[in-house]
């Protein structure tokens, strides 16, 4: 990655935490005015961002990657004079009176500094807003920083001319008050020092205390000093400087022939009278193997921003991940326990609904089954029935004989006052919403589940966690009670679940139970398919002895059940076959067993008859449980299927964004 790269990507990162982990806590809280006091992943505010916002984004959320480089140094050294060099121009004025320069000047390359904005966002720690230069002059007068712009500044750095730090005026050292904040501000600082003052512990315990200790600040060394001094002696009086300057972070001092990494470069100024009759510029020569050389203009404009603004901020980037990364945990366990939440209410919802189930239109169900049946018979069949000899007459006598059976298992009664079935599914589905309702309202849902039901097993790890929002209650029998704690976002959503209008639902579910009474019409056609393989299947025994269906017309209801028990639950997971269970009763569903036989159909008829009646029965089941449970959410479950909703899903993708955003933060060891 090139360093403009690494730049863009590390501002790209600290947006992202900026801007998605509170989007995803907003949304976990259930939206700007879902207020949630006990969700550790609630509202309430962001340290780290606060962190990330103000100490560290205005340095890094620039349109160009761009460092904050500061001249600094005593009075008098030559501080604007090196200024005026890089800037290309005498922008900052310069003279023999030390303290000359009262304010903080700021020169950047016209690309970056385009506006005030960019000025500002970089000195936003100033307490003024910097001000456009005009001349020369405004700098020795005391006010708001100033900034201009010069295409001789290399485009990475923002160079800051500043007031030196050891001119004092009636016992106060008024330039240092005016240099320190921006000198804290910078992420590179020029040191210009003279041979007079290299070894000055004031002035070096104040520039120690700005850099910071190893692992602080870098810096570039400017030593003004005699064309005599030869550079041996010019860089032993250099490492003296830098060992004042970088302690260990023990407070220690450095072995005597190290220099810091810190030190970027160093350089010597010589004294000179042209220069200081303003008729030459200085020269800045290079010192040393740590300079390599290199102009200093070369070596400014050759700084890694990314990795140097990464250094500057690391502790404030390490503070910063940890705590987002410790909201991202918290976010993320909240966006699963909703999940959890939601799977429950979807499996309470399918159990209520099947106790508005309970009245399979079983003649319907026959009557369609053999009408398609027959309309796909063979033409010999075909001709058979129109004789009448097959179907006619048995027809009667087979619904005679199935109201007897179901007298003779308790499903109907002795005298046939038969109830009518849109009042009675009008009943069930306002109990059931009834009951769903009370359920949500509850402390907790509860849930009840078997033994294999995927949802036991996330309840129970959800329970072993700490602050778990799951219980699991073992109610014997492999059945067990989950009960799941609701989610901020539903619990801020409770007064619009209590504020439901229920004579509104009542009456929709009225008219819903009029549409839904009977066996769906769409069904004819997966019907006609189903028994059309069935045929295909057929040997030519039972293709002789297909007139039998023409005979049918009434079977108990419970022969589909049979068939729910004997394969899998294609809805609502394990939890419905406790359900079946409790609505039907196990005696009963031995007695459907041998409610053919006693009929005195041969085993092959019964199985015949069960292997048509249970796909009607399996395709009703599907289509009026789907219908039922979302009329149940929408006439119950809405806010709170409205406030899951706008709950992150486990697996948004935003919590892999915060994820990257925070390993790139991370420090490799
Ligand atoms: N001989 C010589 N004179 C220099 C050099 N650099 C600066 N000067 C002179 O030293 C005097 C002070 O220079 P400035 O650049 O104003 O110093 P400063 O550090 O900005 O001073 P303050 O703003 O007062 O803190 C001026 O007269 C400069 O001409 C140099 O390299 N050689
Ligand atoms: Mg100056």
């Amino acid at each position: 990655m090139t360093d403009t790269n690494a730049f863009y990507a590390l501002r790209d990162e600290l947006r992202a935490l900026r801007d998605v982990i509170p989007a995803l806590r907003s949304e976990v809280a259930g939206g700007p005015n879902g207020e949630s006091p006990g969700e550790p992943a609630g509202g309430g505010r962001l340290p780290w961002r606060d962190r990330l916002v103000r100490s560290v984004l205005p340095a890094i959320d620039l349109p160009l990657p761009v460092l904050l480089v500061a001249i600094s140094g005593g009075g008098s050294t030559g501080k604007s004079t090196l200024f005026n060099v890089l800037a290309g121009k005498e922008l900052s004025r310069v003279g023999f009176r030390a303290g000359l320069t009262s304010r903080v000047l700021l020169a950047g390359h016209p690309d970056v500094l385009s506006g005030p904005d960019v000025a500002a966002s970089l000195l936003h720690r100033l307490a003024q807003a910097p001000e456009p230069w005009s001349q020369a002059g405004d700098a020795v007068t005391p006010g708001p920083p100033l900034y201009a712009a010069s295409s001789s500044v290399p485009p990475n750095l923002l160079l800051i001319d500043t007031p030196d730090f050891d001119t004092g005026v009636e016992g106060r050292m008024v330039n240092r008050e005016r240099a320190e904040p921006v000198l804290r501000t910078a992420e590179v600082i020029v040191y210009v020092f003279t041979n007079t003052v290299y070894n000055n512990l004031s002035n070096t315990r104040f520039m120690a205390d700005i850099v910071g200790a190893i692992g602080g600040r870098p810096m570039v060394l400017v030593y003004r000093v005699s064309r005599a001094a030869d550079d041996a002696e010019v860089l032993e009086h250099c490492r003296v400087v830098a060992r004042h300057l970088y302690r260990t972070p023990q407070g220690r001092e450095l072995p005597r022939r190290e220099l810091p990494s810190e030190i970027l470069g160093i350089y010597r100024m010589h004294e000179s009278d042209a220069v200081a009759l303003g008729q030459a510029e200085p020269s800045i020569i290079p010192v040393g193997d740590v300079t390599g050389g290199r102009a200093i203009r070369e070596l400014l404009s050759g700084l890694d921003v990314a990795r140097i603004k990464r250094s500057v901020f690391a502790a404030d980037l390490e503070q910063i991940r940890r705590e987002a990364a410790a909201d991202l945990e918290a976010l993320r366990g909240a966006a699963h326990r909703a999940s959890l939440y939601r799977r429950g209410l979807e499996q309470v919802t399918a159990q209520e609904a099947l106790g508005a189930l309970r009245t399979f239109p079983m003649n319907e169900a026959v009557a369609l089954t053999t009408r398609l049946f027959l309309e796909s018979s063979p033409a010999h069949i075909k001709v058979l029935r129109a004789t009448g000899r097959v179907v006619a007459a048995p027809l009667r006598g087979v619904q005679a004989l199935g109201r007897a059976l179901e007298r003779l298992v308790g499903e109907a009664p002795d005298e046939p006052a038969p109830p009518d079935p849109t009042v009675e599914l009008e009943r069930d589905l306002l109990n059931a919403a009834n009951a769903l309702r009370n359920r949500l309202l509850d402390d907790h849902l509860i849930v009840r589940v078997t033994a294999d039901d995927p949802l036991l097993r996330e309840a129970r790890a959800e329970a072993a966690e700490e602050g778990g929002a799951a219980q699991v209650e073992p109610l014997g029998g492999g059945v067990f009670n989950v009960h799941l704690t609701a989610p901020a976002a539903v619990r801020a959503r409770e007064a619009d679940l209590l504020a439901r209008d229920w004579t509104a639902v009542t009456r929709d579910l009225r008219a819903v139970a009029h549409d839904l009474v009977g066996l769906p019409a769409d069904i004819e056609e997966d019907l006609a398919a189903i028994v059309t393989r069935f045929r295909a299947g057929m040997g030519w025994r039972e293709r002789v002895r297909e007139g039998l269906f023409a005979s049918l017309s009434a079977l108990p209801s419970l022969l589909g059940v049979t068939y729910m028990l004997l394969t899998a639950n294609p809805v609502a997971g394990a939890g419905i076959w406790i359900e079946l269970q409790g609505l039907f009763g196990l005696n009963d569903l031995w007695a459907l067993v041998s409610i053919p036989a006693s009929a005195g159909l041969s085993e092959q008829e019964r199985k015949q008859l069960q292997q048509m009646v249970a796909p009607a029965f399996r395709l009703w089941f599907e289509r009026r449980l789907t219908s039922v449970v979302s009329v149940l959410q929408d006439a119950v479950c809405r806010p709170a299927l409205e406030a899951l909703d706008g709950v992150p899903a486990p697996d948004d993708a935003r919590f892999a964004r915060v994820e990257r955003a925070l390993a790139s933060l991370e420090v490799p060891t």
